[in-house]
C-alpha cells in the first residue's frame, strides 16, 4: 500500500508509438500497452509520470499514432497523477513533440524535445496539494550535438564520440551544479536521460542504438546531487553499474525479434522525503508474441505446432531460421504451406548456411529489417575496405547523417 507521505514516480521510456515491424503495423499492441500502463496509474496512485524518450518511432509518425499519444494524455489529465514530464529521444522530433508544449503546461504536462536555452528552464519543481515543494526533476531529452556547446567550443580536436561523451558529462554537471545552489538537500532530485550509459546490455541485437553502438556516459558522471535517474534508449529494462538508483525502463512492447527474451514493464519509484523507499518493476503483459523459430525444415515444423497449441489474445508473428548447407527448393512457398492452418503469421524467414559469407546472407526480407548504419557497413565490406577505413567511414556517414536529421527539423 502507498505510504501517504510517498511520492510515487511511474519512470516508463521507449514507446516508439506509430512504429512497423516488417510493414506490419503495431497499433493494437500499442493501444493495449498503453490502456494497461493508464490502468497502472490510477491502480498504483501515481503522482508523477515520466516518459524517457522515443515516444514515436518516427519524426513524422502517422496520425493514428499521435491520437493515440493524446488519448492517453486525455485520460491521464483526470487520474491521480499531477505531473507528466515527456523529453524526447533520438527517434523523436523536437519540434514535432514540443508544438501543443503551452497549452499541455496547462495540464501540469511538461515537454521537452530538445533542451530551453536556460539550464535553469529544465528544472521542474513538483509541488503537493498544499504547494509544499516535493521533488525536483530535472529533464533531459536526447542531447544532440547541436546542443552540446561545450564540446564543441573548447575541444576543438576531439572526435564526434569524445566530443558527445564531454558534452553530455558536463551537461549533467552543470544541471547539478545549478540544484545544489537552487534547492535544499532534502529534496529528491531525479534526472533523466535519453543516451547509452556504460555497462547496460542491449537486447541480442537492438536495432537502434545509432551513436557508434559505443557508450556516451559511465554511471560514475552523473552528479551524486541525482536521488534517481531514469533513463531511456536501451529497451532492455535494468539498473546500470551496480547502482540500483540509475535505471533503463526498457521500451513498452518488444520492437523487434531480438527483444522478445526481455521482460517489458514500468518501474514505479516510491520515495519518502529524500530516500527511495521501494522500486518495483511492473511487468507488461505480452499481447502479442513475437517468435524467432530456428532449425531444419522438419525440427521448424515441430517447433511450430508446439507453439501454436497456446492461448494468446493477438496472432502470434514469426520469424523463422532455416538451419540447411543445401539448396531448398521453394522454401518460401513449403513454409507457407505448413503455416498455412496455424493460428500464426510467418514474418520472417532467413535462410542460414554454414559456410556462406556475408553478402550472400542477406536476402530481401534482411534488409528491410536492416538499420541504415548496417547497410552502409556491409556496403563498405563488400568493397574491401580495412577496419581502419571502416572506422573513418562510419565517423563520417553518422555526421552526414546526423547533419541529415538536424536539416529535417529546421
Ligand atoms: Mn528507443
Amino acid at each position: 500500500m502507498k505510504n501517504l507521505k510517498t511520492l510515487r514516480i511511474l519512470h516508463t521510456s521507449d514507446w516508439h508509438l506509430g512504429q512497423k515491424l516488417l510493414h506490419r503495423d503495431r497499433k493494437e499492441e500499442h493501444q493495449l500497452a498503453l490502456d494497461w500502463l493508464l490502468e497502472l496509474i490510477i491502480q498504483e496512485k501515481v503522482d508523477v509520470v515520466i516518459v524517457s524518450g522515443d515516444i514515436f518511432d518516427i519524426t513524422n509518425p502517422p496520425n493514428v499514432a499521435r491520437k493515440m499519444y493524446y488519448n492517453f494524455l486525455t485520460k491521464l489529465v483526470n487520474s491521480s497523477c499531477r505531473y507528466l514530464v515527456v523529453t524526447g529521444g533520438n527517434h523523436d522530433s523536437p519540434s514535432m513533440l514540443e508544438a501543443p508544449k503551452e497549452l499541455l503546461r496547462a495540464f501540469n504536462f511538461w515537454i521537452f524535445g530538445s533542451i530551453p536555452e536556460k539550464r535553469e528552464d529544465q528544472l521542474i519543481e513538483i509541488t503537493d496539494e498544499q504547494g509544499n515543494l516535493q521533488c525536483v526533476i530535472a529533464a533531459v531529452p536526447f542531447l544532440r550535438d547541436r546542443d552540446l556547446s561545450y564540446g564543441q567550443s573548447m575541444e576543438g580536436g576531439l572526435d564526434r564520440l569524445e566530443r558527445i561523451r564531454k558534452g553530455l558529462a558536463h551537461h549533467y554537471q552543470e544541471l547539478g551544479q545549478l540544484i545544489e545552489k537552487q534547492f535544499p538537500d532534502s529534496i529528491p532530485i531525479i534526472g533523466t536521460g535519453h543516451l547509452y550509459a556504460s555497462g547496460a546490455q542491449a537486447s541480442d541485437k537492438q536495432d537502434n542504438i545509432y551513436i557508434g553502438d559505443k557508450e556516451n556516459i559511465e554511471v560514475e558522471q552523473f552528479p551524486k546531487v541525482f536521488d534517481y535517474i531514469a533513463l531511456g534508449h536501451i529497451h532492455r529494462a535494468q539498473s546500470i553499474g551496480g547502482n540500483d538508483a540509475v535505471r533503463y525502463s526498457g521500451s513498452l512492447i518488444p520492437l523487434s525479434f531480438s527483444e522478445t527474451k526481455d521482460e517489458k514493464g514500468v518501474y514505479l519509484v516510491d520515495f519518502n522525503g529524500k530516500k527511495i523507499e521501494n522500486i518495483e518493476f511492473k511487468t507488461v503483459p505480452v499481447f502479442r508474441r513475437l517468435k524467432t523459430i530456428q532449425g531444419n525444415l522438419e525440427e521448424i515444423e515441430e517447433k511450430l505446432k508446439k507453439f501454436e497449441a497456446k492461448e494468446r489474445s493477438l496472432t502470434p508473428w514469426i520469424e523463422v531460421i532455416v538451419e540447411t548447407d543445401a539448396m531448398i527448393p521453394r522454401l518460401d512457398l513449403q513454409l507457407r504451406e505448413m503455416v498455412k492452418d496455424m493460428d500464426l503469421e510467418l514474418l520472417k524467414i532467413r535462410v542460414q548456411h554454414q559456410y556462406q559469407s556475408l553478402s550472400e546472407q542477406m536476402s530481401m526480407a534482411d534488409l528491410d529489417s536492416l538499420e541504415v548504419m548496417d547497410v552502409f557497413k556491409k556496403k563498405c565490406e563488400s568493397y574491401g575496405s580495412s577496419p581502419d577505413e571502416m572506422d573513418a567511414l562510419e565517423k563520417t556517414f553518422l555526421e552526414l547523417m546526423n547533419w541529415m536529421d538536424d536539416k529535417d527539423e529546421q
